[in-house]
């Protein structure tokens, strides 16, 4: 059986340059990246209309991303439900042929379904923007499927890109993706506290239980590796080595 790692860490802390050099290495014949759904909440349509052609309006209705952050409080809880739904569905997604033949499988995830209610869900809930109620309706369905399919969601590894909010703020505003420019700083001290908790500090409390004892690799991304060949190598050792303990 292949394992699965879930790459976690802060918005704009670096990813996506992470996957890219995981399928770069030496080892990509042995590992897959499952990517975020990103492109699902950019522009969600119903099954009709993929074979129409969008009008501007609808493609916009169609930006929960962007709904999201110009309306914490009107769109949460369709987010979560939503980014849950997707992450099921890619956590579920069975490996490539290619994958199969590898001597040492791995898939990796870029995030989670336990990040999206451990660090996104539960931060919209304390910021209020998830009321009493939506917040108790989505635990409630968000551990009764995941228990459903514990067996084939389960994670054997965390991968945690750790870096200070500033950077991720940096990086968020040169990499410039529209939806996300009116973040504000605070948001992602915010999440930046929770995945501390849940992946460095390792004191959050949760609901599912084997979480709580599974391997992390903290890996420090403050400083820039895109264009350092050596902390590059060195990432990459630590990840085989990391995975050769699973
Ligand atoms: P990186 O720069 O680290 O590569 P990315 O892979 O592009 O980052 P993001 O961290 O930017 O991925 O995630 C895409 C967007 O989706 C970002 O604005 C955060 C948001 N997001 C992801 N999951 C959730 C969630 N469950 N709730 C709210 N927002 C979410």
């Amino acid at each position: 059986r292949h394992r699965k790692v879930s790459i976690e860490g802060n918005i704009a802390a670096g990813k996506s340059t992470f996957v890219r050099l995981l399928q770069a290495s030496s080892c990509s014949s042995d590992w897959e990246v499952i990517p975020e759904p990103i492109g699902k909440w950019c522009n969600v349509q119903n099954s009709e209309d993929i074979y129409q052609e969008l009008s501007s309006s609808q493609k916009s209705g169609g930006n929960l991303l962007q709904m999201l952050y110009d309306k914490p409080s009107r769109w949460a809880y369709t987010f979560q439900s939503y980014a849950c739904l997707s992450r099921v569905r890619s956590q579920l997604q069975s490996p490539s042929a290619k994958l199969l033949q590898a001597e040492n499988p791995v898939q990796f995830y870029e995030r989670s379904v336990y990040s999206d209610r451990l660090v996104f869900a539960s931060s919209l809930f304390e910021s209020g923007d998830l009321l009493e109620t939506e917040w108790s309706v989505y635990q409630d369905w968000h551990s009764w499927l995941l228990k459903q399919f514990e067996a084939d969601i389960a994670l054997d590894g965390i991968i945690y890109l750790r870096a200070p909010p500033k950077r991720c703020m940096q990086r968020l505003l040169h990499r410039g993706r529209e939806e996300e420019q009116g973040v504000p700083l605070e948001y992602l001290e915010q999440l930046h506290l929770k995945h501390e908790a849940w992946l460095y500090h390792r004191n959050l409390r949760m609901d599912f239980e084997y979480l709580q004892d599974l391997p992390v690799l903290v890996l420090d991304v403050d400083k820039d590796f895109q264009n350092d060949p050596i902390k590059q190598e060195d990432i990459l050792e630590k990840v085989s080595f990391s995975l050769r303990l699973l």
